[in-house]
Order: C-alpha cells, then structure tokens, then sequence
C-alpha cells in the first residue's frame, strides 16, 4: 500500500523542489525527521540515493524517495562528484573553491547528475533513475535563485544559469527534474495498484 512518502532530505533546496513536482501527486508527503541521518558511505551517487531511501524507509517502516546527486566538472576530473555538498563548509564556499581551482582551465564543461531511489516500507528498493543536465562553470556567479552551485551553472542552450532560471524552467531541465520524470509514471501506477 502506497499512501504516504517520505522525503529522504535535509537539504532545503532540493525539498523545495521535490515539493514542486508532488504539488498535484495523489500521495501525502512528509519529511524524514531531522534526527534521522543517513552516513553517505556510498562511491557512486547510486550507491548514495539507494542507502538514503532504503534506510529511511525501514526506520520509518514508510515509503521513502531520497536524491543524490552533484557537480562533476571536467577540467576538475569529475570532481566535486559525489563529495559536492562537501567540497567546503557552506555553498558560497564551494563555489568559491571550484571556481578557484578552475582559475586558468579551458575545460569547463559540467555536468549536474541525479539518482533518485524509492523504497517500499520495509526498506526494498522499488524504484531508481538518473538525470543528467549539462552545462558550463562560469567564472562569476549569476543570478540569485535555487540553491548550491547554482549561480555558476551555465546552461548554453537557454542561456542562463540554473541562478537565473524560472522554477518551472530548472525543474524541468534540471538532472532532478530528468530523474524524477522516469519513476513518476511507475509511481503513479504503484498508487493505483494499492
Ligand atoms: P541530503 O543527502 O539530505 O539529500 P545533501 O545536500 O547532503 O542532502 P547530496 O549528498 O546529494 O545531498 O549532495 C548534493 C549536493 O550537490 C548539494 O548539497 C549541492 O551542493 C549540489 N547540488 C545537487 N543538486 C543541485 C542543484 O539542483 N543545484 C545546485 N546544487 C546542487
């Protein structure tokens, strides 16, 4: 029976999106308790979506959808990767790192990737995806929306940074939002078996 689903995040930005896409979904949503942390012990961001969702479900005995997901820059070999929300102690430093070890490099294309992972209630994996969104690293920051890495994720073919973006536009192009687009039919599906 699936009625309920918890959303595996402590990350502000990324609920506020995922928020977005299950405005209209037949489903209660709630949060994971902030007390419940999940050690991120995963080398891929599979590895990590899949821990996220299967340990918050079976500690909650509920339906749980978790996201990993990072920057992998080029001209940094991949990196930051899976290490993006810790690449610096906040955000505004994180980017300040990248763009530092950027200084000087041709390479910046970038890649922002998404694994999202749903578990059933007693801590199976049900459901995963990928998203894939490719952009450039500026050299400065641009715009002041979203959250992350945002303000230096350029995406050429719409010509602004995620910063920039309308909501509706980022969710829609955005890794996240490419992820979420392929179990989202499958879960719809799974509401309506139960
Ligand atoms: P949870 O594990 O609680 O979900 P987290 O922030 O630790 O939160 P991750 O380990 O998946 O999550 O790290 C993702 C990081 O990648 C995130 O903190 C941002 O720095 C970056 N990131 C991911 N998606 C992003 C986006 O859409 N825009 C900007 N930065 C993003």
């Amino acid at each position: 029976m699936i009625s309920k689903l918890v959303l595996a995040t402590s990350n502000q930005g990324k609920l506020r999106e995922f928020e977005d896409y299950f405005r209209d979904f037949p489903l209660t949503i709630a949060l994971k308790p902030s007390n419940l942390e999940v050690e991120e012990t995963g080398t891929s961001f599979r590895d990590n979506a899949i821990l996220k969702a299967t340990q918050v479900a079976s500690a909650l005995g509920e339906w749980a959808l978790a996201d990993d997901s990072g920057l992998m820059v080029d001209g940094l070999g991949g990196a930051p990767g899976i290490y993006s929300a810790r690449y610096a102690p906040t955000p505004q430093q994180c980017i300040e790192r990248v763009l530092k070890e950027l200084e000087g490099e041709s390479r910046r294309r970038a890649q922002f990737v998404c694994a999202v992972a749903v578990a059933s209630g007693d801590g199976e994996l049900v459901l995963f995806a990928e998203g894939i969104c490719e952009g450039e690293i500026l050299t400065e920051l641009r715009g002041n929306d979203g959250f992350g890495y945002d303000p230096i994720f350029f995406v050429p073919e719409y010509d602004q940074t995620f910063a920039e973006m309308s909501r509706d536009l980022k969710n829609k192009i955005s890794h996240r939002g490419l992820a979420l687009a392929k179990i989202l039919p499958e879960l719809k599906a799974l509401i309506k078996l139960s």
